[in-house]
Formats: structure tokens, sequence, C-alpha cells
């Protein structure tokens, strides 16, 4: 079984200081929050940035600003930016986090509309197009993040046609977003079960789900996702103090199981990128 790659949500674009105060929005608290997070184990950073009063953006200036300083305290993390943005932003709004220079090495892709709790989180057939254009333009390796069962075959099907990135191809299973598939481990093994061989994947359990998720994830030779962006809580009624709280949770779950934690290099070998 190859090493467990941790990562690190450690912004998004929905929660909030007034949830929890740790939530980072200025530059340095989402450097502080990154370093946290890749000090405890994670390989990956999967990141949303957001103006000084808390407003997310995807402008790549801030993206750029971000990444500088990221790169600088962590020079070897790998860095997943967001290509959803906020429930309510146009494509090409969101398409501007992959304008960086350097182009990033992987960044989101997002396989359908789904709900998204009170919104409809948009994601048209012309939009993927338009994002996997984009990518295989760039070169730009995309995390391909499921929310609802209809959409892997969407996006194999695009695959297939050559309108994405195809093999190897890395998904994120983002399970139990209010009003999609809820986080069980049937619905994961669904799901990791049709999946081309030489994928990975990666489980990521929204609220509550976060740690019941990962268990089997870890188990089952997946990879986990955690962080602010998903998962406010350490414990039950018990606000995280960092993303690195909640990665060094999963590391001491993954010990307990006898699974070895990757660094970025591993992960990178991993998930077939460039070395750096
Ligand atoms: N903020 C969500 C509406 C992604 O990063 O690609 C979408 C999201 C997905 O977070
Ligand atoms: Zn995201």
């Amino acid at each position: 079984m190859d090493k467990l790659i941790i990562t690190a949500a450690i912004c998004g674009a929905e929660v909030t200081k007034e949830q929890n105060p740790n939530v980072p929005y200025t530059v340095e608290e989402i450097v502080r929050e990154a370093k946290s997070a890749v000090d405890a184990g994670a390989a990956i950073v999967h990141l949303h940035v957001r103006e000084d009063d808390g407003t997310p953006t995807q402008s790549h200036v801030r993206f750029q600003e971000c990444t500088e300083a990221i790169l600088k305290a962590c020079p070897n993390v790998i860095l997943i930016p967001s290509t959803g943005g906020a429930v309510g932003m146009t494509p090409d709004e969101r398409l501007d986090s992959t304008n960086t220079n350097p182009v990033p090495e992987m960044a989101t892709l997002d396989c359908g509309t789904c709900n998204f709790g009170d919104d409809i989180f948009d994601n048209t057939m012309p939009t993927m197009r338009a994002f996997g254009k984009r990518m295989l333009e760039k070169g730009i390796k995309p995390e391909y993040e499921c929310f609802e069962m209809g959409h892997l075959d969407t996006i194999l099907t695009m695959a297939r046609k050559g309108e994405v990135p195809g093999a190897p191809m890395q998904f994120n299973f983002v399970l139990g977003v209010p009003g999609c598939i809820p986080a069980t481990v049937d619905n994961l093994c669904w799901l990791v079960n049709k999946i081309p061989a030489g994928s990975t994947w990666t489980a990521t359990g929204i609220g509550r789900h976060a740690f019941t998720l990962a268990a089997p994830a870890i188990a089952m030779g997946g990879n986990v996702r955690v962080g602010f962006e998903d998962n406010l809580y350490l414990e039950r009624g018990v606000l995280a103090k960092s993303n690195g709280e909640l990665v060094d949770k999963v590391v001491r779950m993954a010990k307990l199981l006898g699974r070895q934690v990757a660094t970025s290099d591993e992960a990178r070998e991993i998930l077939s990128l460039n070395k750096r």
C-alpha cells in the first residue's frame, strides 16, 4: 500500500471566524495555517484565499501573494488552488486562480452541478470543458472533485473524449455536503470501485464525518483531506485551534492503523507529478 497523502484544506470559501476564530483570512493567517498543517504531516495544501475582511476571492494577484508566502514558509509543499471558488462566482472569475506564475502543479476541477446547502454549485458541461481546456493547455494536473455519484461518470466520459486531462487521474470524493451524497463507507466504496486502475483518490468527509470517513480511506489505501474548509471541530464540541491539529489527528489514526504518511516529494511520486 502506498504511503498516506494528507491534504489540508486550510481556509475554504464559506467558513468564517464567527464559526471558528482560527479560520484564516489575511496572508499571514493563511501562511500560519498552511505551516501548521505541513508541520503536522500534510503533503498538500488545498488553497482558497480571502480578502482581509474574509470575502472569498479568486484573484490571481491574491493567489500569487499567498502562494509565494506559503512557499517561503513551506518550500516543498504541493499546492492545489481551488477553481471552485465560492458559489455564485462566474467560471472566468473562478479560473483566475490558475493565472499565477509559475503555473500551479495541480488545481481542483469540480465534476458537476450539485446542491450546496441552500445554494447550487454550478458546474455546467461548458464550464467543465473550459476548465479542462485550461488545464490541458497549461499542463495542470486536476484533482477531480466529486460531490455526487453522477459526477464520476461525467468526468470519466469527458476524460475518454479528451476534454479534460486523463490517466493517471486523481479524484477527491467529497462526501457529506448538505444536499449531496452522504458520507458513508458504502458510498465511498461505490465510488472507489469505479475509478480506472492506476488512479489515485482522496476522501473528504464534511463536518462530523471528517474522521469517520478518514478511517476507511486510510484502511482502503486511499488518501485523506481534512481542514477548516470541511470541518471546524477536533472532536464533538471542541473547536480545532489550527489546521495542524486536524492533520495531527489523521497522522495519529494512520499510525494506529500502521500506515505511513507521505512527504510532499513522496506524494509527487504517488501522484505522478514532476519532481521539484
Ligand atoms: N466552495 C465550494 C462551493 C473547490 O475548491 O474546487 C466549492 C469548492 C470546490 O470548494
Ligand atoms: Zn475547495
